[in-house]
Order: structure tokens, then C-alpha cells, then sequence
């Protein structure tokens, strides 16, 4: 298919051709880590599966497709895409990311990457002449979680991109909150754009995947070398639930969006909440941005409850019936979180509350439930 499809069209067709085998309309799941050869280095495109495996490659170019990138690639996680991306980097690089993002990101580039010489600085990229005074001749990444994890905060990706050009600096986006859907950090300057699908794109709780997307191929034959190279590839099985899930993203990103809107307008209206955080309300610090780069504002919400401290807010967490008490987000299924003990624990608690982590903080993922059901249950919950 040439012909350059619209979203909703790319999200089902998007990279897509009917297996040559059967004519099967979905792909097979090729579930086999070998191919044969005829005669050594005479096969038909196949040669092992931790370097090519014709269910990832379908994956591969879905994402290539949906995010408006030429080159896909597919990992075994989020944070193995993540990692893959930090290794085009050598020891004395340095890294500004946003101050307020995963947990498991903050581990993984103070934990693992600080030991090999990489430096990284933590900065709330809403200040853009505060970003700007951290970029030296070392800096050669920004990384940018935009909404951010938990806090919801909007990055300018576009104003940040010509910062980047200017000083030949590459711009990575976790798109993760905001999926394809609502926000192409391609269109807008990025360089890189990484998923962990494990959420919104698979959109299931049944899976853990990672994915990248992007147009330099200079930069993809290094991606497609780490990959194959370090080997942290996802398999046939979580290739196909994935690709499955990105054929529904538009239409439950739609209703996530219109249900997170519900749920953040009862929470506001609420006189026991504090402060909600969802960037579809006006009041929040980056609703103008979010307008702005955003088709909608997503299922992702978090809240403080008046008055409440660690253990009040898990009281309320713990008298939820539907939303269920658990780690990730963006399945069908509303969950609720806490950020302080579970997904941001591993951010030093002084570090968490420089960004507004809290620990009366709680975080919701809006799923595709009847919301009414949703506001009845954080409405006894909170009471
Ligand atoms: O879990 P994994 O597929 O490895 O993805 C890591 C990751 C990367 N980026 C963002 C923005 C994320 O939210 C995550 C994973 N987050 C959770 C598990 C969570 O509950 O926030």
C-alpha cells in the first residue's frame, strides 16, 4: 500500500501486506528462532530471529507507519528501548532529561548508565532558559517524557527541537502517555520517538514491549546494530497482541481521552481533592501547550487529596472497587497507583518532591469502562 493513509487507516493497514504464504489477513506468528537455508547464506530474507522475525518486522512497520517514521524497530520492553537508545552514546556524553518521569528511566540512567561515564542532568523543561543554561559542548541528548510521568507536565516539543538544531543535539520523546495518536514528535522536530507499548499501543495489560521509531537512517542502521548486537529484541507472540492492540488505538485513545475528561472534571468539582493534574483542564500549567500539540489530552490522571498524607491517600486507593490497585497503565482496565511506593520509588524522595511527587499523590489510569461507573467508585472511595 503506497498510498500515505490517514491515522485511523495507518493504525489498521499502516506497513501492512497479506502474508505471501496462506493469505493470511493477520500475520502469522512466527513462532521459530531459525530458518533454513538452502546453501550457507542463501535464505529468503531470514536467518535468525534475534536479528529479523517476519511477526516483529509486521510490528516494526506499523510503528514506522503510525508515528510517521521510516524506520521502526521493536524491543523486548520500554526500558530495553530506552537503553538501545542511550547506547549510540559514549562515556563523557551528557543528557538532559525532564526532572519529572519514570521511575525505571531515572533508574536505569542513574544506576546503570552513570557507571559508564554517561552524565545526566534531571531539569523541568517548562523553564526553557533553565534548559538552556545545562547544554555544553558534552551535551549530545536531550530526553524528553512528554506528558510526563506522573505529573502530567507538557513539553514544548517543538520549541525544544530548535534548541536541539541549533546545537546538534539529538531530541529522544517517550511518547508513552500521549501514544501516536495524540501527539507525532516526529512532525514536531524529534529525532527519536520510543514507546513503552506495553500501555496505550498494546492497550491489553497483556504484554511488555518497547518500540522506536524514526527517520535518519544514518541513526537506524546504528539502532538496528544495537538491537541485533545487545539482543534485547521482544518475541512473535507480544509482536502480534501489540500489532493487534495499535489496530484499536484510535478508537479507545478517543474514549480513554473522553472518560480521563469526566473523571478530572468530577475530581476538580470535588471539595476533598486538592489538585488534580490532567492537562485538559484550564488550570493546569501546561493546558496551553497540551492544546497546542495535543489532539486530546489522554487517559491519565493524577490528584491530591485534601488534607491527605501517604497513608490517607492509600486508605482511599485501597476502597476502590473498579479501578484496581497496580503498576503500568493505558490497558481497558482503570487502574489506580501510587508514584512515591510503587512506579517512582526508586527517585530519591528529595529528588520525587522536586517535581511535585508527593506522597499523598495519586495516579489514575482512565480506562474504557462507563465512566459514570468511574466517578461512582472514586466518589465512595474519597468520602
Ligand atoms: O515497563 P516498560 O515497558 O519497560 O516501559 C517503561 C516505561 C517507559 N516510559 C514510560 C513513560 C513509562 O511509563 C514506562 C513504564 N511505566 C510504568 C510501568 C508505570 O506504571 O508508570
Amino acid at each position: 500500500m503506497n498510498k500515505k493513509l490517514r491515522f485511523n487507516s495507518a493504525a489498521i493497514h499502516g506497513g501492512q501486506k497479506i502474508d505471501p504464504a496462506y493469505g493470511a489477513v493477520m500475520p502469522p506468528i512466527y513462532q521459530t528462532s531459525t530458518y533454513s537455508q538452502t546453501s550457507p547464506g542463501v535464505h529468503k530474507g531470514f536467518e535468525y530471529s534475534r536479528t529479523h522475525n517476519p511477526t516483529r518486522e509486521a510490528l516494526e512497520n506499523s510503528i514506522a507507519s503510525i508515528e510517521n517514521a521510516k524506520y521502526g524497530l521493536a524491543f523486548g520492553s520500554g526500558l530495553a528501548a530506552i537503553d538501545a537508545i542511550i547506547k549510540l552514546l559514549k562515556p563523557g556524553d551528557e543528557v538532559i532529561s525532564t526532572n519529572d518521569l519514570y521511575g525505571g528511566s531515572y533508574r536505569l540512567f542513574t544506576k546503570i548508565f552513570e557507571n559508564f561515564g554517561i552524565k545526566f542532568h534531571f531539569v523541568g523543561m517548562g523553564n526553557f532558559d533553565f534548559l538552556s543554561k545545562h547544554v555544553n559542548n558534552k551535551t549530545k541528548l536531550f530526553w524528553v517524557e512528554t506528558p510526563t510521568n506522573p505529573m502530567m507536565n507538557v513539553i514544548d516539543i517543538k520549541k525544544i527541537s530548535k534548541l536541539a538544531k541549533e546545537y546538534k543535539i539529538l531530541l529522544a520523546v517517550d511518547n508513552t502517555f500521549a501514544s501516536p495518536y495524540l501527539q507525532q514528535p516526529l512532525n514536531l522536530g524529534a529525532d527519536i520517538v520510543m514507546h513503552s507499548a506495553t500501555k496505550y499501543l498494546a492497550g491489553h495489560s497483556d504484554v511488555i514491549l518497547g518500540t522506536i521509531a524514526l527517520n535518519d537512517k544514518v541513526l537506524a542502521e546504528k539502532l538496528y546494530f544495537i538491537q541485533n548486537a545487545s539482543g534485547a529484541v521482544c518475541g512473535p507472540m507480544d509482536s502480534f497482541l501489540t500489532l493487534r492492540g495499535i489496530k484499536t488505538l484510535h478508537l479507545r485513545m478517543q474514549r480513554h481521552s473522553e472518560n480521563a475528561k469526566k473523571v478530572a472534571e468530577f475530581l476538580e468539582s470535588n471539595s476533598k481533592i486538592k489538585t488534580v493534574f490532567w492537562p485538559g483542564l484550564e488550570n493546569h500549567p501546561s493546558h496551553k501547550i497540551a492544546k497546542k500539540q495535543m489532539n486530546d489530552f489522554g487517559g491519565m490522571i493524577s490528584f491530591i487529596p485534601k488534607g491527605s498524607d501517604f497513608s490517607s491517600s492509600v486508605q482511599i486507593m485501597k476502597k476502590l472497587k473498579i479501578f484496581t490497585i497496580a503498576e503500568s497503565l493505558g490497558g481497558v482496565e482503570s487502574l489506580v497507583g501510587h508514584p512515591a511506593s510503587m512506579t517512582h520509588a526508586s527517585i530519591p524522595k528529595e529528588e520525587r518532591e522536586k517535581s511535585g511527587v508527593v506522597d499523598s499523590l495519586i495516579r489514575l489510569s482512565v480506562g474504557l469502562e462507563d465512566y459514570r461507573d468511574l466517578i461512582e467508585d472514586l466518589s465512595q472511595a474519597i468520602d
